[in-house]
């Protein structure tokens, strides 16, 4: 199928942008194109006209923004996997990366577009809701930060207005000398979109005592969510001890189910995953501190 007519715009500045995108209800941006052009092409959208925020120099790149790394909205998930800032300070996002998509859709992928788009299974939305990162915002008359938490709010859903870009995302960078991280999914094929996934950053003391723990699942219900396991900080992180605290924050998941899997295994799934994500940033923050 072809998409259905519409105009397009290659705006030279964010005003610019924001300025199409308030002056016609059914404007829409289009960034890396990986989701959008589909979704054009059987006529599941039909703006009447495409914002190309792709070229755009200031929403793009990467760089330590006080105790944060910013990356800018239409930064390419290739870029992002392969920068060494994010490899250093951000570990879990490089982690997850290479599980968004394939190759050729990381080249043309945005880290914005993954967020904007809001798919309950993305890893860069997971990422983001883990680790507590603010999204950027710009409009006309100005534009609001929001935590990740408030931006993501159901499948393909965000609290981003429609007359409004996201400009970047704010990863936080945590400095604890003994810091591990894992990223697990299950997908029918390598980098298919997950059905469940789970992101672990965590800290340990040099007694191997737990003093920070990050998780989140994706993939369950609506949106990725953070799991409390506050419980599990000062312990040891003992198998028995994360299989409990792990097993009690998915039995209250919101799951959801369809063609591909059932609530309760979206759950099930969610605890094997979310338990090996602990043991195996465990594992990463010992090997470190081992080699220290
Ligand atoms: C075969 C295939 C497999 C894939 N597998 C995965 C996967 O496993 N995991 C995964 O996470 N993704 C996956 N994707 C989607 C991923 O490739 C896209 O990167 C992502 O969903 C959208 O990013 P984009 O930059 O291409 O955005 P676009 O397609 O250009 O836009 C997507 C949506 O976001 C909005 N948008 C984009 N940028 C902005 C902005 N700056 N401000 C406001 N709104 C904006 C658009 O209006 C649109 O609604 C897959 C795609 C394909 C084609």
């Amino acid at each position: 199928m072809k998409p259905a007519p519409f105009r397009y715009v290659r705006p030279s500045s964010v005003e610019e942008a924001c300025a199409a995108l308030a002056a016609d209800e059914d404007a829409r941006v289009i960034a890396g194109g990986q989701t959008l052009v589909p979704m054009l092409a059987m006529r599941l959208a039909r703006p009447s006209i495409l914002v190309d925020v792709a070229r755009l120099p200031s929403l793009s790149g990467i760089a330590m923004a006080g105790d944060a790394v910013r990356i800018g909205a239409t930064t390419r998930q290739m870029e992002a996997e392969r920068s060494a800032l994010v490899a250093r300070e951000l570990p879990l996002l490089a982690a997850a990366l290479p599980w968004v998509g394939h190759p050729p859709t990381r080249n043309r992928g945005t880290v914005g577009g993954s967020c904007a788009n809001a798919d309950p299974s993305a890893e860069i939305p997971l990422v983001a809701v883990t680790l507590e990162a603010e999204l950027e915002t710009e409009e006309e008359g100005g534009g609001l930060p929001l935590a990740a938490d408030d931006f993501f709010i159901g499948p393909m859903l965000t609290a981003l207005p429609p007359t409004a870009l996201l400009t970047a995302v704010r990863f936080p960078v945590w400095r604890d000398a003994r810091l591990g991280v894992a990223f697990r999914e299950i997908s029918a094929r390598r980098s298919d979109f997950a059905f469940v996934s789970a992101a672990c950053q965590l800290a340990l003391d040099g007694e191997g005592r737990c003093t920070r723990l990050a998780l989140g699942i994706g993939g369950v219900g609506d949106r990725a969510v953070k799991l409390d396991v506050a419980g599990l900080v000062g312990t040891r992180l003992e198998a028995a001890l994360v299989a409990e605290a792990v097993g009690e924050a998915c039995a209250v998941l919101d799951a959801t189910s369809d063609l591909h899997a059932s609530a309760d295994y979206r759950r099930r799934v969610a605890r094997v995953l979310g338990v090996r994500a602990v043991a195996d940033a465990r594992a990463d923050a010992q090997a470190k501190g081992d080699g220290q």
